[in-house]
């Protein structure tokens, strides 16, 4: 197994009164850096990647190299406090923690004993820590063992994740570490540079042996501009685009018969479906040149080893799980699996195989209680029945990131609604909050990580004690267990407990990885060769063991067994009447020094993108009236929002982006994009529809 050969001194050397921790970063990012934090006296004074892991090799993003700055923010949370204004002010007053923990547990304790039960009470949480002790494990099963209503957490990846199910059997691809390798790399509705940093190096190293690099986005993104050819389709139209380049492929007989033979599914049906999707009509769809279509079909089955990276983009839309499964489809057509440096990957987590159910324990649940979507967290807040009484939110920050902002801040302005957020700082949604309680940062937690983007597990030493009176995650769930009175042995695992519980022992590929070696040395790949190709004999996990271009398992659910186009429900071709009010499509994909809503509070980062802008091309810039520089007015049936417009031409003629997602109180107008995003979920795994989005722009007259 591949290991660290350094200890954290020889890295970055101590002297006599330093140490150095080894430490993972806990973002919502596919990179999961190794970092070294440099402690003197009790405090942090420096943080720096780890310069052995082999994939994050020793950088951080702009974001974590300023973490210090984060945690020791004048801002941080500090107490307990309680509200003093209204929902939403953002007023309160410092409390104890006694008095804090005694006032929710004795509110959950009477919504629990109360005709609707526990059911009432909802979780929510996303991946601000993506850290298994701090984001799935403690709380998880505080809330399983009170009965409280599931949250189904689709905000981001299970569109796409429910797409790889379906043709891969699972979320599972190829080592992103390997694209260094591969002489055509597609950079399918992702912006590494942005948001995957570590995987541009990659790509660069590629690049520098020879490697041809296209990118296809709607959006001229810092990535986009980089490669070698940029495509750029209408936003959810990137299923009929793969079914275009699987026409020529198999029509040209550019297939890998052998592979296709041995490892694939529903070849027969595949060939008869994809003849729906001659290039013309797929130009027609895309918005492209049918040339374009025909020549990325013959240089991806030309060029080997061929590598696809997906990110999240391409499926925030209506048929975004479909759209994920028909693009998973291509390397099997090619047998590109056959190489390390071949294939396709969006999320590596599959790989993992840590012990969740020791982790969250579902079989504490009293009942099988009610699944609420967090991507509609505005309509539950106003309409699920039985009413969600109390809400408890941690490791995310909902009243800015969650869809159609003017649901969900009025469900969170709710008088009758018992509100606790968990937060490192006093967030759009800890203003809603009836009490707030502070949370750690990664330097002052245990945690255990695995990655998305990589095929390593690392941990998370604690460098510093907790500032303030803050407490980690898994302590708070803890004490409240207490509180409510739980007694099962699991309410009582120390954080590194838990670590040791998620490793399990001798799971499959966790090889014979150990806790105690894990916080010694940082890192650990997984128990698989270095240079590993997952399928090129097939292998993979759906029910057939093949790769399936026909699926049963979507027949079953009536669900059209093969890849297919499935349009946006917001696309001017597909909606023509509501085009008519709302012509553009609007795209809010991550600004670089965001990650998300957190770091967006830090002056450092809000000054560095300046303020809330709007991307447009000239024509439809001109259309309007509109001028580099002024500002205009963004709306639809849902919401409108004042942004500065950028005449820039990097989204293609119909799409207008604003790179997200920023606070709604450090907003000019206190919005975000978020106020015309709709709540719809996807096809598959119901997921969020972001980017499925349409609006009008005018200017502003002041
Ligand atoms: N700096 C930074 N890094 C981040 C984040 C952040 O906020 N900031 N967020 C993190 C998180 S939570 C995630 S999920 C990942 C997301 O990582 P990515 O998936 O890479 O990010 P997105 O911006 O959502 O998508 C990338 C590109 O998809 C394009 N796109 C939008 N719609 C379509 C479409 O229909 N088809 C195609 N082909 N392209 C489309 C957008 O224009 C964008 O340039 O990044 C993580 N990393
Ligand atoms: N318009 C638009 N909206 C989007 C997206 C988009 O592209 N466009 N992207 C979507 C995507 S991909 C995602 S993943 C979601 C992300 O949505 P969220 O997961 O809500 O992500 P953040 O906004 O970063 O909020 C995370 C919060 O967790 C807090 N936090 C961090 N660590 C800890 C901890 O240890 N304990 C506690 N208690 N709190 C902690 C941070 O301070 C931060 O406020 O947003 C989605 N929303
Ligand atoms: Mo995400």
């Amino acid at each position: 197994m591949n290991a660290p050969t350094f200890s954290p001194a020889e890295l970055a050397p101590a002297t006599q009164d330093t140490k150095v921790v080894r430490a993972a970063c806990p973002h919502d990012c596919p990179d999961t850096c190794a970092m070294l934090v440099t402690v003197k006296d009790g405090k942090a004074i420096k943080i720096q990647g780890a310069p052995d892991h082999p994939f994050t090799q020793g950088t951080l993003c702009t974001k974590v190299a300023y973490y210090l700055e984060r945690t020791y923010s004048p801002e941080r949370l500090m107490n307990p406090m309680r509200r003093i204004g209204k929902k939403g002010e953002g007023r309160f007053e410092r409390i104890s923690w006694d008095e804090a923990l005694d006032t929710i547990a004795e509110k959950l304790k009477g919504i629990s004993a109360s005709p609707h039960g526990a059911q009432a009470i909802l979780p929510y949480s996303y991946a601000g820590t993506m850290g298994q002790v701090q984001g799935s494990s403690m709380d998880r099963r505080f809330f399983h063992k009170l009965g409280a209503s599931l949250l189904e957490r689709t905000i981001c990846s299970s569109a796409g994740k429910a797409g790889m199910k379906y043709t891969l059997g699972a979320s599972v691809g190829m080592d992103p570490e390997r694209f260094d390798e591969a002489k055509l790399i597609i950079i399918w509705g992702s912006n590494p540079i942005t948001s995957n940093l570590h995987f541009w190096s990659r790509v660069t190293a590629a690049k520098r042996r020879g490697a041809k690099v296209i990118a296809i986005d709607p959006y001229q993104s810092l990535s986009a501009e980089k490669c070698h050819q940029h495509i750029a389709p209408l936003p959810g139209t990137d299923a009929a685009l793969a079914l275009g380049m699987m026409h020529v492929i198999i029509n040209e007989g550019r297939y890998d018969r052998d592979y296709v033979e041995k490892y694939t599914l529903g070849f027969e049906q595949l060939k008869q479906r994809v003849q729906e999707y001659p290039p013309a009509r797929v130009a027609q769809i895309c918005g492209l040149d049918e040339n374009v279509v025909v020549a990325l079909a013959r240089e991806y089955s030309s060029m080997s080893p061929a590598a696809i990276r997906l990110n999240y983009g391409m499926q925030r839309h209506t048929g975004g799980g479909i759209a994920v499964r028909t693009v998973a489809c291509l390397p099997a057509l090619t047998g590109a699996w056959r190489h390390a440096s071949g294939g396709l990957v969006l999320a590596t987590s599959d790989f993992y195989s840590l012990d969740v159910n020791a982790l969250e324990r579902p079989d504490l649940l009293p009942y099988q209680p009610r699944s609420i979507n967090m991507v509609a967290i505005g309509d539950a807040l106003l309409e699920a029945q039985p009413a969600i009484e109390a809400i408890i939110v941690y490791n995310s920050n909902p009243v800015a990131v969650a869809p159609d902002s003017s649901k969900v801040t009025a469900g969170f302005a709710r008088e009758d609604l018992f509100c606790v957020v968990l937060e490192q700082f006093q967030t759009d949604t800890a203003d809603y909050a009836d009490i707030v309680l502070p949370a750690t940062t990664q330097l002052e937690h245990h945690d255990i990580h695995k990655s998305y983007g990589h095929l390593y597990m690392l941990a998370n030493n604690p460098a510093i004690e907790p500032l303030g009176e803050a407490k980690p995650n898994s302590e708070i769930f803890r004490q409240l267990a207490a509180r409510m009175g739980f007694t099962e042995s699991c309410f009582k695992e120390s954080d590194e407990d838990i670590a040791r519980t998620a490793i399990g022992s001798g799971r499959a590929r966790m090889g014979k990885m150990t806790w105690d070696a894990l916080k010694r040395e940082g890192w650990q790949r997984l128990a698989v060769p270095e240079k590993w190709a997952p399928f090129a004999q097939g292998g993979f996990p759906t029910p057939s063991g093949k790769c399936e271009f026909y699926s049963a398992a979507l027949e079953k659910q009536g669900v059209d067994p093969l890849p297919f186009y499935n349009p946006p429900v917001e696309l001017p071709h597909t909606n023509p009447a509501l085009a008519q009010k709302y012509p553009l499509v609007f795209i809010s994909p991550p600004a670089r020094n965001f990650l998300n809503t957190t770091f967006a509070n830090m002056p450092r980062f809000r000054d560095q993108e300046g303020e809330p802008t709007l991307e447009l091309h000239s024509t439809d810039a001109a259309a309007r009236g509109i001028k580099d520089g002024d500002y205009v007015r963004m709306y639809n049936d849902r919401g409108s929002m004042r942004l500065k417009a950028l005449v820039n031409d990097k989204p293609r003629a119909g799409v207008v982006v604003a790179r997200s997602i920023w606070w709604r109180k450090f907003a000019p107008d206190g919005k975000n994009a978020n106020e015309v995003t709709p709540q719809r979920v996807t096809d598959l795994g119901g997921g969020a529809t972001f980017y499925d989005c349409l609006v009008e722009v005018v200017r502003e007259v002041d």
